[in-house]
């Protein structure tokens, strides 16, 4: 068996090393141009030519959740294109996404500003039910935070593309649900695949519809958001602020106003991190099940484009 390796950014070796031990017979490298053909491909942001090149693979995997810039490449029919689903991500996402509701809701920020100048001041305690949290997707990380932050006791409510249940959390579906999502929601938390569908989803016209003193909360991927719109949105007073990770440019250029804004906090795309040993884990177990001839999980569907 061979297995080419071709990640963009990602230090090779040990991963080589991680494959190379869960498949001690199998040739595994980097790929390159007019490298001899792969059974399996694994993939972060390949060039169009690997998948010109590599005629023989029997399953692409990309060593993240979202699939976006493999969807914008031609792949080839009939081969399962696998993303990573969960491999240690959805509880750093649940970290993540937690903290940042917590910080904003208890004003976290405020008392650190405050304790930099040695102030001791309180703040009037805010109600949970006026801080109602919105989770765009619904898929492996939406649903574990959606869960966790009613665990937390605020109000949660999700939207997905199919109906879903999940207890403690008030589930809207489609177009049809998308208004009144919104329109409940006064904290929102993007979750969502960037596809066709969901590009720029958070703009001018849709952020307006979150309550008044919305926050935004971007974990998906930069083109989600619309970056002008939101800050006129917060600069006008109807949102009080964001958190992002993700950036329609990343690293952010460091001219980005989002840099100083002082109501939106950075951080560099890393609230869920690929994790090695567990992703290696998950790709070796996979590919064994492929080579049985068995169904995996994490397929993409290339109609829907997640
Ligand atoms: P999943 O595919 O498991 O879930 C996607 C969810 O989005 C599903 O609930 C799906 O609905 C919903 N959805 C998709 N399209 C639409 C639409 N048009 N309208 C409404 N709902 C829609 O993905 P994951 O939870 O694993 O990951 C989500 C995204 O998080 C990734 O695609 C990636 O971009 C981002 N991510 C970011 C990371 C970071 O470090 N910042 C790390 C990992 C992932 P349905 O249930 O009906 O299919
Ligand atoms: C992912 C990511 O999609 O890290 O896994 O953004």
């Amino acid at each position: 068996m061979r297995i080419s390796f071709c990640c963009t950014g990602t230090k090779a070796q040990p991963w080589l090393d991680g494959l190379h031990a869960a498949f001690p017979g199998a040739e595994v490298e980097v790929w390159s141009a007019g490298k001899p053909p792969a059974d399996y491909a694994v993939v972060w942001t390949p060039p169009q030519q690997f998948i010109d090149e590599q005629t023989q693979l029997k399953g692409i995997f990309n060593i993240g959740a979202g699939v976006d810039a493999l969807m914008t490449l031609r792949l080839p029919s009939g081969i399962p294109v696998v993303r990573l689903d969960d491999a240690g991500m959805s509880v750093q996402m649940t970290e993540y996404v937690c903290h940042a509701v917590i910080r904003h809701f208890r004003e976290f920020d405020g008392y650190e500003s405050d304790a930099a100048q040695g102030k001791w001041t309180y703040r009037k305690p805010r109600m949970r039910q006026d801080f109602p949290v919105g989770v765009m997707g619904l898929g492996i990380l939406g649903e574990r935070v959606s869960r966790a932050l009613a665990q937390f006791e605020f109000p949660v409510q999700g939207w997905s593309r199919s109906a879903r249940t999940i207890p403690g959390v008030q589930c809207f579906s489609g177009e049809a649900g998308f208004n009144d999502f919104l329109a409940t929601s006064r904290i929102l938390v993007c979750l969502l695949p960037l596809t066709p569908d969901t590009e720029n989803i958070m703009r001018h016209d849709t952020l307006a519809r979150l309550q008044p003193g919305g926050y935004v909360i971007n974990v998906a991927r930069g083109h989600h958001l619309v970056d002008n719109d939101l800050m006129a949105l917060i600069d006008s007073g109807h949102l009080a602020g964001a958190t992002l990770d993700v950036f329609r440019t990343e690293p952010l250029p460091a001219e980005h106003p989002f840099w100083t804004h002082p109501n939106i906090t950075v951080t560099p795309h890393t609230s869920a991190r690929t994790l090695r040993e567990e992703s290696i884990a998950q790709i070796a177990g996979k590919i064994r099940a492929l080579q049985r001839g068995e169904p995996v999980a994490g397929v993409v569907n290339h109609l829907r484009g997640y």
